[in-house]
C-alpha cells in the first residue's frame, strides 16, 4: 500500500557574495546584468520571505546552506599561492574572470543541486540523491562536493537515504540535476513517472543539438542517474529538449516546463517530440490521468516565457486545486499576465497564482523554481531527517537576523578581492552550520 508522503521544498539560502558576473553564456539574464551592482542582503531576505510564505501556507520547507565563496581551495588548485589575501590580490590582477567564477553565489539555485528520486520509485525503497556535476560552467562545477556533504548532513540515515557521488565531470555526462527532471504521479507516495529532459546526446553526433548556446545536459547523464537510483524502465521517460528553445535562452528545462502530481504545464516549444513524450507519460502513469496544460507561442511567445520565467514557477498541491507560485516579472510582461488571468479563470487544475519577489535572483536567471530542490518524503523519512534544516517560525527569525548582521547590501566586482569579505563569509557560515546543525561541511572548517 502506498505510504502517505509530502513534497518538501529545500531552498538555497542566498550566499553573502551574490553578484552579477555574467558567467552563464546561454542564460539571457546573467549576460544582460553583467557588472550590475548586487544587493546580497536583499537577495537573501527575498529568498527567506519566499520560504516563509510557503511554510505559512502549510508546505514543508527546508533550507540548504550557501557555500564558501570566494573558494580559495580552487584558486590554490589553479596555482595561486601565499596567504588568502595574497591569493585574492593575485587572482584579481591576473585572472579576474576566475576570481568571479569562484565567488559566485550560484549554489542558491538548488534545483541544480542534485537529482532526487523518491523511495516509492527506487528498487531499494530509499530516497536517492545524486549531486549534479554542473560541468557545463566552471563556476558551477565546483559546487557538487560541498552540496553532497550538505545533503548527507541533512538526509543522514542510511536506512532511508542513499547518496551517490556526482557523475564524471566531463561534458559527455553534463548533469544539471532536478532542473531537468520532473516527476508525475497520482499521489506522492505512489510510484511515479520520472521525466528526464536532456539537451543533447553525447555519443551520437547525428542527433539534433542546439547551434547557438550549449546544451548542458546529456541523455547519457540522465540515463546514468536513473540507473544509479534504481528506477525501473516502466517509471522512466527520457525527452529531448527542443534545441530551438535552448538557442532562445532556455538553458534548463525548468525555464519552459513544470510538472506536479498529474499535471504538466509546458510551452509548445519545450520538447522535441512532444507527442511521443506525452504518450509515454500517459502509458506509464498508473492510477492517474495526465493533465497536460500546453501554452502556445501565440498565447505566450517564447521570448516572453524566457523574460518572465512563467514556467520557472512552483506548482504545488493546494486544498482546492493547484497553486502556481510565479516571479513578479510575470505580471510585468503583458502576454504572460493576461495568460495567467485566463488560466485561473479556466476550469483546469491550476486554480490560483501567487506572486513572489525574487528579483535579485531573477537578474541572474533564477526564478522561484530554480531556488528550490524538491524532495518527496513519506512520514518515516520526514521524521528521519535532520530537523535543524526545516524552516519553522523560529528558524526564519534566526536566519533573518543572521542575514541582517552578516550580509552587505551592495557588492560590485572589485569587492570580490577584498580579504575582509572572505572573513565575513567564513564567520557567517561558521555560525550558520551551528544554526542548521550541519556539522563541519565547509573546507575552511576541516
Ligand atoms: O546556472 N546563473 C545560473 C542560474 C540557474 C538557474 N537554475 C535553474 N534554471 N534551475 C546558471 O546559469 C549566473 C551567475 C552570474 O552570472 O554571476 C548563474 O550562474
Amino acid at each position: 500500500m502506498a505510504k502517505h508522503a509530502v513534497e518538501a521544498n529545500f531552498d538555497g539560502l542566498v550566499g553573502p557574495t551574490h553578484n552579477y558576473a555574467g558567467l552563464s553564456w546561454g542564460n539571457v539574464a546573467s549576460k544582460s546584468n553583467v557588472n550590475a551592482e548586487s544587493n546580497p542582503k536583499q537577495a537573501a531576505l527575498q529568498g527567506l520571505a519566499k520560504m516563509k510564505a510557503l511554510a505559512d501556507r502549510g508546505y514543508m520547507q527546508g533550507v540548504l546552506p550557501p557555500h564558501e565563496r570566494p573558494h580559495l581551495p580552487t584558486l590554490r588548485s589553479l596555482g595561486f599561492e601565499g596567504s588568502d589575501a595574497q591569493i585574492l590580490r593575485a587572482a584579481a590582477k591576473q585572472a579576474p574572470a576566475i576570481l568571479a567564477a569562484v565567488s559566485s553565489a550560484s549554489t542558491m539555485w538548488t534545483a541544480n543541486a542534485a537529482t532526487v528520486s523518491p523511495s516509492a520509485d527506487a528498487a531499494d525503497h530509499r530516497v536517492h540523491f545524486t549531486p549534479a556535476n554542473l560541468s557545463a560552467k566552471f563556476h558551477r562545477s565546483i559546487e557538487h562536493a560541498v552540496t553532497g556533504r550538505a545533503l548527507k548532513a541533512i538526509f543522514q540515515d542510511e536506512q532511508y537515504f542513499a547518496h551517490h557521488p556526482a557523475l564524471p565531470s566531463v561534458s559527455h555526462f553534463g548533469d544539471e540535476g532536478a532542473a531537468n527532471h520532473s516527476r508525475l504521479c497520482g499521489h506522492y507516495g505512489e510510484p511515479g513517472v520520472e521525466l528526464f529532459v536532456y539537451g543533447q546526446e553525447a555519443f551520437n553526433q547525428q542527433a539534433p543539438a542546439p547551434v547557438k548556446y550549449p546544451a548542458r545536459q546529456t541523455l547519457e547523464a540522465s540515463q546514468a542517474v536513473a540507473r544509479l537510483h534504481g528506477l525501473a524502465d516502466a517509471n522512466l521517460v527520457f525527452a529531448q529538449q527542443n534545441p530551438a528553445a535552448i538557442d532562445a535562452g532556455v538553458f534548463h528545462n525548468d525555464v519552459i516546463a513544470v510538472g506536479n502530481g498529474n499535471c504538466l504545464f509546458y510551452h509548445e516549444l519545450a520538447f522535441l517530440n512532444e507527442e511521443r513524450v506525452l504518450a509515454e507519460i500517459r502509458e506509464r502513469l498508473l492510477g492517474a490521468e495526465l493533465e497536460a496544460i500546453k501554452v502556445s507561442a501565440q498565447q505566450v511567445p517564447l521570448e516572453d516565457a524566457v523574460s518572465s520565467y512563467l514556467f520557472n514557477s512552483q506548482l504545488l498541491n493546494s486544498p482546492d486545486g493547484m497553486l502556481l507560485v510565479v516571479p513578479g516579472e510575470c505580471r510585468e510582461v503583458a502576454s504572460v499576465s493576461r495568460y495567467l488571468d485566463e488560466l485561473v479563470a479556466s476550469d483546469g487544475p491550476i486554480t490560483s497564482v501567487e506572486v513572489m519577489d525574487v528579483k535579485q535572483s531573477m537578474r541572474n536567471g533564477g526564478g522561484p523554481a530554480c531556488l528550490r530542490l524538491r524532495v518527496v518524503l513519506n512520514d518515516e523519512e520526514r521524521h528521519a531527517i535532520n530537523q535543524g534544516a526545516v524552516l519553522t517560525d523560529e528558524l526564519y527569525a534566526r536566519l533573518t537576523s543572521w542575514v541582517e548582521s552578516h550580509y552587505r547590501d551592495r557588492l560590485v566586482q572589485q569587492d570580490l578581492a577584498d580579504p575582509q569579505l572572505l572573513n565575513e563569509v567564513r564567520q557567517a557560515l561558521d555560525e550558520l552550520t551551528g544554526i542548521l546543525q550541519l556539522g563541519s561541511i565547509y573546507d575552511f572548517q576541516r
